[in-house]
């Protein structure tokens, strides 16, 4: 292999990595960025169903003029009672499915599936 071929082989070879290095970022950041809400509005949690990729921070809003909250079957998290516009976060670290309802309300139920 010549010095030429050499030098044009590991060029490209960085450059490839460093175009490779600039497509995670953005991912990275757009992951960062992608805040998922639950609206819980009308005695029901919109959307019922949410998928979202681990690391995901799900923030449900009480959109309804009654208090609300939102309590996993599991215990994985626990809201307070919520008023009206009143938020609660959690952020889903592991993959699983977590389904949820309002201690107020029961038959108020949704889920929170973590891919
Ligand atoms: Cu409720």
């Amino acid at each position: 292999m010549s010095t030429a071929v050499l030098f044009a082989t590991t060029f490209g070879v960085g450059f490839a990595g460093l175009r490779a290095g600039e497509r995670n970022l953005s991912a990275a950041a757009q992951q960062k960025s992608d805040a998922t809400e639950v609206k819980i509005d009308n005695f029901s949690f919109g959307p019922a169903e949410l998928k979202v990729p681990v690391g995901t921070t799900v923030t449900w809003t009480n959109r309804d003029d009654i208090p609300h909250t939102a309590v996993s079957t599991d215990k994985t998290f626990k809201s307070k009672v919520l008023d009206t516009d009143e938020k609660f976060s959690f952020t889903f670290s592991k993959p699983g499915t977590y389904e949820y309802f309002c201690s107020i309300h029961p038959k108020m139920t949704g889920k929170v599936v973590v891919q």
